[in-house]
């Protein structure tokens, strides 16, 4: 084993391993090419990413209305971003500074700030091969998808079969049912499942249990998932309390599926933002404590998305054997974030934590979103190591690269063959 004993070539060697440790990108919104529209990627989707939208209404003129907005084609769209968030106001934001790397990434020069020539590069693109390039850019060995069984524009490319490479792996989101089962009931009805009542009694739960684990038998999902509000509490008379105990959590234990949770997202505050109008709150740990405790054997991934939450989370992470923290999940995907938030996993949890997921809705932004964070995260695990280097032990070079894998995946897939 081959002690490094220098701080100086420790350090390189933590920022080696950083760069050349596949990722494994636990939570996206891609989709298969054979999905056709789901999957979204070039310059015009990248420019009209929900983020810049957002930051569009905070640079544009007040005529910019956002039925305006809605009303221009996506070209057009991009264009106006372009103008108001690149040109007019610098390209200062996170999400800004993600399409100029995303561009530099694939040889194309943002200084020439050409938008026609950069489209003319994209359409020579054939999406499959395409993939395959974003996929080694972001040394990324697979990622895990968001994948809505209620979802009719997505249910339709599974029950045709439609191919997925095997880069790109399932998760079940399940939002819809545990937030709103009264409007799933129609698609339920519409997949053959018409016999579940508008009451959750046993039979409506055991024909939900049915529905899903056909899910589980046709995705072959890594884990269940749901994004939840800041007032999700656990347990309350509540329908989610209910589908949590009597549906998900003893069907994702029979199953050793784990189900995901990623908390405070306060959804369409401003409705005519589209997919850029949620906002966040504070979540409450307590329930996520309780429910992991509550369901001995299920095991739970969860992110937050309030700064101020992350603290509580890292240490219910320290408590609780079937709870596995994840990522710097949407407003906390941030560099500032990133480092604060690396930094204090670190210190609380180790390396029994993943470090990262992109949450990438275009395909090209695997691209930045891994990058950066790579960027962050290298210097604050080069930090650590010097820590204990300072302190007196010694890393041989695989031991570090064991620690980055685990970060960047290898904790997950432990986690998920417990
Ligand atoms: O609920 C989620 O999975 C979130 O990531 C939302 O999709 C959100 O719109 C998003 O894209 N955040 O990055
Ligand atoms: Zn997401």
């Amino acid at each position: 084993m081959n002690i490094i004993d220098d701080a100086s070539t420790l350090a390189q060697t933590v920022r080696q391993a950083v760069a050349a440790t596949k990722a494994t990108d636990i939570h996206t919104h891609l989709f298969p090419p054979s999905h056709g529209s789901l999957l979204l990627w070039g310059l015009d989707e990248l420019l009209t990413y929900h983020y810049l939208v957002a930051e569009l209404f905070g640079a544009a003129p007040s005529e910019l209305t956002h039925e305006k907005f809605w009303a221009l084609d996506k070209k057009q769209q991009a264009e106006l971003i372009w103008r108001q968030l690149f040109l007019d106001h610098s390209p200062l934001s996170e999400a800004r500074q993600g399409v100029l790397t995303v561009l530099t990434a694939l040889g194309l020069d943002p200084a020439r700030r050409d938008l026609n020539a950069w489209r003319a590069w994209f359409s020579r693109q054939k999406v499959e091969d395409y993939l395959d390039r974003v996929l080694e850019l972001a040394n990324i060995d697979y990622l895990i998808m968001t994948n809505n069984p209620l979802l009719e524009a997505e249910v339709q490319h599974w029950l045709n079969n439609r191919p997925c490479p095997k880069r790109l792996r399932t998760a079940l989101r399940i939002d819809s049912l545990l937030l709103n089962f009264a409007g799933s009931r129609a698609q339920l009805s519409r997949q053959g499942f018409s016999s579940v009542d508008a009451e959750l009694t046993a039979k409506t739960l055991e024909t939900l249990r049915r529905w899903l684990a056909g899910w589980i038998d046709r995705l072959h999902p890594l884990y269940m998932a749901a994004s939840l509000g800041p007032d999700w509490t656990y347990p309350n008379a509540g329908e989610t309390t209910q589908l949590l105990d009597h549906v998900v959590c003893p069907l994702a234990a029979e199953r050793n599926l784990p189900v995901a949770l990623m908390l405070g997202v306060r959804k369409a505050v401003i409705p005519a933002l589209g997919d850029a109008g949620d906002a966040e709150g504070r979540s409450d740990i307590a329930s996520l404590m309780r429910l992991c405790a509550q369901h001995p054997q299920t095991k739970f991934l969860a992110t937050v998305l309030d700064r101020a939450d992350q603290h509580e989370l890292a240490v219910a992470g320290r408590k609780l054997r079937n709870l596995h923290i994840f990522g710097c999940w949407w407003f906390c995907n941030t560099p500032s974030i990133i480092e604060e938030v690396t930094r204090m996993r670190l210190e609380l949890l180790g390396t029994n934590f993943t470090l990262q997921h992109s949450d990438a809705r275009v395909l090209d932004q695997l691209i930045y979103k891994w990058l950066h964070t790579r960027r962050i995260a290298a210097d604050v695990l080069a930090e650590k190591y010097l820590d204990a280097h300072a302190a007196g032990w010694r890393f041989s070079a695989a031991e570090i690269h064991r620690d980055i894998r685990r970060l960047f995946g290898g904790a997950f897939e432990e986690f998920l063959a417990k």
